[in-house]
């Protein structure tokens, strides 16, 4: 899949994009990444990316003339805009996204961006989270990772998806390995017995307790649940 990066800070995704399961995604030809430097699209000699609003009040606004510019040729594709005032992005959104042959990432920042930017150019506002970042730099990288590593032949054993977080809606339970014990912190006596029936009885037990603990919101009726 292709992957289009809409950022005034293309820099920021030298180190995301070499590394670990990304930077062998794109190494093999499965992901491509391209980014585009919102500031070749700047107004005016200083290059002008934001503006103060309309009406008044703090901080800046993100222009629409380079947003436009930067996302006309990219129409073809589903643009997603990263903002705290998103639907929250869950492994369901990233299921749906890895499927797609092309998508925008828009990073957005200051205050916030034209509203006719997301009216007439973004088909999803998306948050990573409830709390408010400089940029939406992170929350991109955060998708890319999220993505490049569902799409086919990234990860080695493709079992490994499904025996991980959010299978049945469950958190995970604890892993451990050697030693089986360290500085007198010893691994649960189950996990050494060899009794597969016990332990696959106890892992269940761990992950429901778990999430009844952690995230009693995945236990109800499926209405706030991410998976
Ligand atoms: C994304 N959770 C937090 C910050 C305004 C589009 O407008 C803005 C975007 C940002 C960057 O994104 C986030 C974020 N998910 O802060 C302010």
């Amino acid at each position: 899949m292709k992957i289009n990066v809409v950022t005034m800070f293309p820099e920021y995704f030298a180190g995301p994009l070499q590394v670990s399961i990304v930077g062998r995604a794109i190494e093999s030809g499965t992901l491509e990444v391209e980014l585009h430097d919102l500031r070749e699209h700047g107004v005016g000699r200083h290059r002008q990316l934001d503006d103060a609003p309309f009406g008044g009040g703090p901080g800046m606004v993100m222009m629409v003339e380079p947003l436009a510019a930067a996302l006309e040729p990219l129409a073809h594709t589903h643009r997603i805009l990263f903002t705290p005032a998103g639907e929250k992005m869950t492994q369901s959104t990233l299921d749906i996204w890895s499927d797609l042959e092309e998508i925008t990432i828009v990073c957005g920042r200051f205050e916030g961006v034209d509203q006719r930017v997301v009216d007439n150019l973004i088909d999803q506002e998306v948050s990573l989270g409830d709390y408010v970042l400089a940029g939406g730099e992170v929350a991109a990288a955060a998708a890319i990772e999220g993505m490049a590593r569902l799409l086919p032949g990234v990860i080695g054993n493709p079992e490994s998806h499904q025996t991980e977080s959010f299978r049945d809606g469950l958190l995970e339970e604890p892993v451990y390995t050697r030693p089986a014990e360290f500085r007198g912190w010893s691994v649960p006596e189950v996990l050494l017995s060899g009794h597969h029936g016990r332990i696959e009885e106890w892992r269940a037990e761990q992950r429901r307790r778990r999430t009844e603990e952690r995230r009693p919101d995945l236990l109800g009726d499926g209405a706030d649940s991410d998976s």
